[in-house]
């Protein structure tokens, strides 16, 4: 009798982890382009795994075509939930119809797809606030320049946009230019994309810094861009962090080595760690439960002294201090 009790208890144990591996989540994700994105992989695979689900994992290499099929793939193999973001905001009305007809919830992370199918064919998106982030970068650059004195002089500014068409790029740039079109002084000289990528930012700069002698800060639309491009400021014999002001977004490690250097002046935080309220969220829906519809990440901006206005009673970290709590 007292067997049977205790292998009962133990089956009742197992049971939900059980359950849970048999749920499977296809995960179609953009690629691996910069430390944020493999952050990103690494926090919702994790996450889900450690949930118990089973995921199965595609790499687009930033290709629409690969994601599309992808989704089909996911389709195809009969899996309990999707969990998307697109490359680019637009072209996914017929895959993501696709994925409504065969009744597997969809969960957007990260990047929002602008679709004609309004908002009841997916269950929640969880993302940041790249408007916002583009604010926040004109408003702390306009606030360093008071510091720094500079803020009556004409300021020639060079923008690496992120991948062409994606939402990111769209909105930090509207965020960005909404913002400093109340300062004159400041003026956007060039704008170019380097992909979200370290190796197309260092590229693209190489160019700036031969068609504009005059640049003196680089607006990135991520941090790997402008870490490829300290290189090319570097290469053309200026000083990264002084002749030129480097302002970017995402706030990953790599960034804050720079800015503790000197070599970069500040980072506006996008968090990629959505990996655990995408568990959450599953584990949810699983017990029969709903969901809020939007969810957003809660974030920070960090500078080389910290105390630099970006936001309604929202001042900067200094990176030194916060260096160290960064993993990725
Ligand atoms: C932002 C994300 C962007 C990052 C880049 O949520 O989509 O894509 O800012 C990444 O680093 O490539």
């Amino acid at each position: 009798m007292k067997k049977l009790l205790v292998a009962m208890l133990v089956l009742a144990l197992l049971v939900p982890s059980l359950s849970a591996m048999a749920v499977t989540v296809g995960f179609s994700q953009i690629g691996a382009e910069s430390d944020w994105r493999v952050a990103n992989t690494k926090s919702i695979n994790e996450a889900l795994e450690g949930a118990g689900f089973t995921v199965v994992f595609d790499d687009a290499q930033q290709q629409q075509p690969n994601q599309i099929r992808a989704l089909r793939n996911f389709i195809t193999q009969g899996v309990d939930y999707i969990v998307f973001t697109g490359v680019v905001t637009t072209g996914w009305d017929e895959v993501l119809q696709e994925v409504i007809d065969a009744e597997i919830p969809l969960i957007l992370v990260d990047r929002f797809p602008d679709t004609e199918l309004g908002d009841d064919y997916y269950v929640t998106l969880i993302n940041s606030d790249f408007t916002e982030e583009g604010r926040r970068s004109g408003e702390w650059l306009v606030e360093y320049l008071k510091l720094l004195g500079r803020d009556g002089d004409d300021i020639k500014i060079v923008e690496l946009q992120g991948t062409t068409g994606s939402q990111p790029a769209i909105e930090r740039q509207t965020g960005f230019m909404d913002y400093i079109a109340d300062f004159p002084n400041l003026e956007v000289i060039a704008s170019q994309t380097g992909n979200f990528t370290s190796s197309e930012g260092q590229a693209v700069m190489e160019t700036f810094l031969k068609a504009h002698p005059e640049i003196d800060v680089l607006y990135a639309h991520n941090d790997q861009m402008a870490i490829g491009a300290i290189d090319a400021i570097k290469a053309a014999g200026k000083v990264p962090g002084k002749d030129i002001i480097i302002l970017s977004i995402d706030a990953v490690k790599a960034i804050f080595d720079e800015i503790v250097a000197g070599n970069a002046n500040c980072t506006v935080e996008c968090s990629p760690i959505l990996g655990p309220q995408v568990a959450e969220i599953i584990l949810t829906l699983e017990a029969g439960g709903t969901v809020e519809k939007h969810i957003r990440s809660i974030e920070y901006a960090y500078d080389t002294d910290g105390g630099v206005q970006y936001g309604e009673g929202l001042f900067t970290i200094k990176a030194a201090d916060e260096i160290d709590n960064r993993e990725f």
